[in-house]
């Protein structure tokens, strides 16, 4: 046991202890964590602490859905382009977003917690059509059942992309912080990605590790990982740097990975200040989209859709004009990915196809692994 446990540490040990109920074991926990001294002989003691804590949540959030089960549903059929959940404190701007951008008409009003069940709007970009949900407000605590609970992050969980509503007005970082972390608890984690390694059961033979020095926390601790979900036999694979909790988070399969960017609403004259600290801070991470509600509709709605990653493809036959509407892929998408959605068959029966757009010259002939751009439009041949 590491030197200098102060006794608020050992007021909250016994809290835990005598604690019956998850949120009581949660608190207590969070009580450990915020009163253990932070140093190097501590390091082990936290990493613990923190371990139990996000297990605690994970039970409790499997016991909440337990309790919803049956509830009133709070989903909301996904439709257009792409499902963009608008996340944010009690305040924030959201209905005032929502209102100003699709015909959706949710109450605005000063006071918190206005809107409180997810309302869905569509949001007219060019030819396209992008759904924004605004999901009743988040509070710290929201992933423990405060405020309006934790079925409001459910919601956002299902969602394509989730945009952080954020009040420059008052402070941004701290929205931000409590945000992320609220949906971080529940297993909703922006703009990372799954981390990349693979685990081959075996029959016997121990544990063997490919790339082991990528493992941040040390062979023993990867180990003790494996041992705590009964894997005792197998090869594991690392491709890239990963931490306990990346591992334990992948394996616990509880975890999504959604895009996100922010929308930083009331950026009234005088807070280019705050707007700076947001984008100093943040920036790196989300990309940041200023709203003001003097005007810039178009420019939002771009950036909005810049910030999901899609593009739009028109196909045509030989011999015929162009789709009015657009197929909508994610960025990256090639000549196969195209086909595929117009048809199983065209993808196996495709020849060859011909772009217009992104292609050198008009009506370039390409190959099935072209990668195409937004708004090019491509004719295949079967
Ligand atoms: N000055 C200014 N005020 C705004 C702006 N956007 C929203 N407000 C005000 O902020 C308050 C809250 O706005 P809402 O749009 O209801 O906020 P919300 O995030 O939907 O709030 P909840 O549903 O309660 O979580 C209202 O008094 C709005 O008039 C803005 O761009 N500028
Ligand atoms: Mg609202």
């Amino acid at each position: 046991m590491p030197a200098n446990l102060p006794p608020e540490y050992f007021k909250a040990e016994e809290r835990y202890l005598r604690a019956r109920t998850l949120e009581e074991k949660i608190s207590a926990t969070q009580e450990l964590i915020r009163t253990a001294p932070k140093h190097k002989g501590t390091e082990k003691l936290l990493k613990m602490l923190k371990r139990r804590l996000s297990k605690l949540r994970a039970e409790l959030q499997k016991q909440r859905a337990r309790h919803v089960s049956g509830g009133p549903s709070y989903h909301v059929k996904r439709e257009g382009a792409a499902q963009v959940a608008l996340v944010g404190m009690p305040n924030s701007g959201k209905s005032t977003l929502l209102r100003w951008l699709t015909s959706a008409r949710p109450s605005v009003a000063s006071y918190p917690f206005t809107t409180r069940r997810p309302v869905p709007g569509m949001m007219q970009f060019e030819d396209i059509q992008i759904q924004l949900v605004e999901i009743p407000a988040v509070i710290e605590g929201s992933s423990l059942g405060k405020g309006l609970g934790v079925l409001p992050l459910s919601v956002a969980r299902n969602a394509d992309a989730i945009a952080l509503v954020i009040d420059v007005s008052k402070d941004p970082l701290e929205q931000v912080k409590i945000l992320a972390q609220e949906l971080e608890a529940t297993g909703i984690k922006l703009n990372r990605k799954p981390p990349k390694f693979a685990i081959q059961r075996r029959a016997t033979g121990g544990i063997e590790v490919r790339g082991v020095g990528m493992f941040e926390d040390g062979e023993a601790e990867l180990k003790r990982a494996l041992q705590e979900r009964n894997i005792h036999n197998a090869l594991v694979i690392i491709d890239e740097p990963i931490t306990a909790k990346d591992l334990g988070d992948a394996l616990d399969g509880s975890c999504v990975y959604r895009r996100a960017f922010i929308l930083a609403t009331k950026c009234m004259a005088g807070e280019g200040e705050k707007l700076g600290q947001l984008k100093g801070e943040y920036g790196d991470r989300f990309s940041i989209i200023p709203v003001a509600s003097t005007g810039g509709e178009q420019e939002v709605k771009r950036a909005i859709f810049d910030s999901l990653d899609i593009i739009r493809v028109y196909t045509k036959r030989p011999d015929e004009e162009p789709a009015k509407r657009p197929v909508v892929l994610p960025k990256g998408s090639t000549i196969s990915d195209a086909a595929q959605v117009v048809h199983k068959d065209f993808a196996r029966g495709l020849k060859f196809a011909k772009v217009w757009g992104s292609s050198r010259f008009p009506g370039q002939q390409v190959p099935r692994d072209y990668v195409l751009q937004d708004k090019d439009v491509v004719e295949l041949h079967l």
